[in-house]
């Protein structure tokens, strides 16, 4: 017979008609009871608020550890002439450090448990419902709260890049709106560094080209007047690369010192020109 009343007892919960008027704060939101007669609902705690969490900032700061040899191979540095030694150890392939900051900013109710913000490095179009490359957590986000959280990238490949953010991709935090979490897309050119230097020697005269102390693996070209490569050295890691020989023109030779790759660092190569 108890269990009757209590099967009674949850009837009349759900359904408005087995006890009329049940004023028009019950939603049709309430929990299931249990058949036996448990209380522990009637205080019926609201629902809480959902959270509305959106990206509110994203941007990009760039800083390239530049050296006074920056040119390209149009505007190489020119050294000199015949009859010296060209000795060079200040000069960089340097790294570009892209700095993003995200800012994620909760208008609904409070966020009491923890989600995560992705970052994507290079993206064409806006992510959805994917994760990033990597990816930082925010523990928690109070109303009208903003959290600010950084993604380094120390070093960015060449060319262009357009990057995106987005909060809570796994959902894990119910909101008002959930299409609004991705950020609008920040874009960074991260330009290569490639070293040209050149001497002008004459027909019949050796080049002896030494690149060397090298913290990466950096190779090296030899770029005749007429702009074809003459020769290359291109060792693995950080094996010393050697170039020599007898030019068969007059003119200006170029020497190109370029990154294998990804290959960058802030600390100097030596690079060494015999034009004697
Ligand atoms: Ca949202
Ligand atoms: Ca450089
Ligand atoms: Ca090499």
């Amino acid at each position: 017979m108890r269990v009757l009343v209590g099967l009674c007892l949850a009837f009349s919960f759900v359904t408005a008609g087995c006890v009329g008027n049940v004023g028009t704060s019950q939603t049709g939101d309430q929990p299931d009871d249990p058949p036996q007669g448990d209380d522990d609902d009637d205080g019926s705690t609201p629902a809480p608020e959902p959270a509305q969490l959106t990206i509110t900032r994203f941007e990009v700061a760039s800083a390239a550890s530049t050296d006074d040899y920056e040119p390209n191979d149009a505007t190489a540095f020119y050294l000199g002439g015949y009859g010296f030694e060209y000795t060079i150890d200040d000069a960089t392939i340097a790294p570009t450090h892209l700095t993003y900051t995200v800012e994620v900013t909760n208008s609904g109710g409070p966020v009491t448990s923890p989600f995560n913000v992705e970052f994507f490095r290079n993206s064409p179009v806006a992510p959805s419902n994917q994760l990033g490359d990597v990816r930082e957590e925010i523990p928690a986000l109070g109303t009208g709260e903003s959290a600010e959280i950084v993604f380094d990238v120390t070093n960015a490949d060449p060319g262009a890049l357009q990057s995106w953010a987005a909060a809570d991709v796994s959902n894990v935090i119910p909101e008002t709106d959930e299409n609004d979490n991705v950020s609008t897309a920040v874009a960074a050119a991260v330009a290569d560094d490639v070293d040209v230097f050149s001497v002008f020697q004459t027909a019949g005269y050796p080049l002896t080209i030494g690149l060397s102390q090298l913290p990466a693996n950096y190779d090296l070209e030899l770029i005749g007047p007429s702009g074809n490569v003459l020769a290359r050295s291109a060792n693995t890691g950080t094996s010393s690369e050697s170039l020599s020989g007898t030019v068969g023109a007059d003119g200006t030779y170029k020497i190109r010192v370029y990154g294998n790759g990804s290959a960058r660092s802030a600390t100097p190569y030596r690079l060494v020109i015999t034009v004697p």
